[in-house]
């Protein structure tokens, strides 16, 4: 790109920025607020999210798009979709020679008809128990690398444009241990099959940004200081890792990080020059009614804004949104309902503390809202007053 030709630009820019200061400093009390931020506004989630330029998302599951509450309620209230199931390797890629794209392909026309981005979940998830037998069986490391290779590239090529994020690993370590995975890669490639799938899919799709996904590291915590260690060494060593997910899965009074925690760990992720998602939030309650619910909404407004108040952090996805399709139903049984919507698709406390929470971060964004933009601005002109003495 040619720079020279950029330079006039920019300072016709800067010109204009301090024109309408100059305006704007005498009348800054009637700078307006985003809409969003009015007092009786009534934003979607998304509207806000949007707004305020970060992720609100919900994993979805093809099958239930055909049904015409699920289908509004997503498209309404989330910018972003990710693949519940469908991108994993056994799904997507189930034989060597056989790709089975269409439940995905599903959830990317859906994406692209209603103007959302993904993220994209997984290209490989460490549990052995994840990984297709015929993967497992690799003969050798050359095998297991092309095998690798064909797999990330293929997938990562198909939805570059709607993917905007992958988890190129999900679920490094051993869930409630600090060690890594015993799985086939880490048997033939060593520890450094992490940092050849990140290779991988970086020249696959260069505008991507790749995320390290792990459950259950959203405090400082032992578990959290062996992911910390992994991220950093990634780091140093120079692989293209721009993010950290981290799940989110909430059980109220058992997996219960505090806002603080969670607010350390995602300014020791920011302090390597990381961004940082809650990739899969949910909260499983042991009872509904109202005063879980309530209780329930303080959970995500603490965990939430812990995230959004932070500049690092680039947005929440949650896992599903109604409590009538969640995978705790499935796990834990019935009544856990973890999710911001019920399941008539209406709306819960925890989804006004979410809402909350987002309207937080959009007031936080100084050229979205007036009082921020008047501050700005007169800084604008006193630095220029200050150059011109
Ligand atoms: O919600 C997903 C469920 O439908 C699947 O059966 C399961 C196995 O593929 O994966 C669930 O999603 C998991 C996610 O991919 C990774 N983090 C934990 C999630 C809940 O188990």
């Amino acid at each position: 790109m040619d720079h020279q030709h950029l330079a006039p630009i920019g300072r016709t820019a800067a010109g204009a920025l301090l024109a309408i200061g100059f305006l704007a400093a005498g009348s800054a009390d009637a700078l307006p607020l985003h809409p969003c931020l009015e007092a009786g506004a009534s934003c979607s989630l998304r509207e806000i999210a949007t707004a305020a330029g970060v992720r609100i998302g919900a994993a979805a599951q093809p099958a239930n798009l055909s049904e015409p509450l699920y289908a509004e309620t997503l498209a309404r209230e989330f910018n972003s979709i990710t693949a519940e199931n469908q991108m994993k390797w056994p799904e997507i890629h189930p034989a060597e020679a056989n790709y089975d794209f269409a439940p995905a392909d599903a959830l990317v026309a859906f994406a692209q008809a209603n103007d959302m981005t993904m993220r994209g979940h997984t290209l490989l998830w460490a549990n052995p128990l994840r990984i297709p037998a015929w993967v497992s069986a690799a003969p050798d490391a050359e095998t297991l690398r092309a095998w690798l290779e064909n797999h990330i590239e293929t997938v990562v090529t198909r939805y570059a444009g709607t993917v905007d994020s992958w988890d190129v690993i999900n679920e490094p370590l051993q869930n409630f241990s600090s060690d890594l995975y015993d799985n086939v890669f880490l048997d033939l490639l060593g520890e450094d099959y992490i940092a050849e799938a990140f290779h991988i899919a970086h020249a696959a799709d260069p505008t991507a940004e790749l995320f390290l996904n792990e459950v259950l590291v959203e405090e400082p915590n032992a578990r959290f200081d062996a992911f910390y260690d992994l991220v950093a060494g990634l780091v140093a060593d120079g692989v293209p890792i721009h993010g950290v997910g981290l799940q989110g899965h909430i059980v109220a009074g058992i997996i219960q990080p505090g806002g603080i925690g969670l607010r350390e760990v995602i300014e020791a992720f920011a302090d390597l020059g990381l961004v940082v998602e809650i990739t899969e939030f949910d909260v499983t309650m042991s009872a509904n009614g109202p005063a879980a619910l309530e209780i329930q909404a303080g959970i995500y407004a603490e965990l939430l804004s812990a995230c959004l108040d932070l500049a690092a952090c680039r947005g929440i996805t949650f896992w599903g949104f109604t409590d009538a399709h969640t995978w705790i139903n499935g796990t834990f049984g019935p009544g856990r309902v973890p999710l911001p919507f019920d399941e008539e698709y209406l709306p819960k406390p925890a989804y006004d503390a979410a809402r909350q929470a987002l309207l937080g971060r959009l007031a936080a964004v100084p050229e979205l809202n007036g009082l921020a933009l008047a501050a700005m601005i007169a800084f604008a002109v006193a630095a220029g007053a200050r150059r011109r003495r």
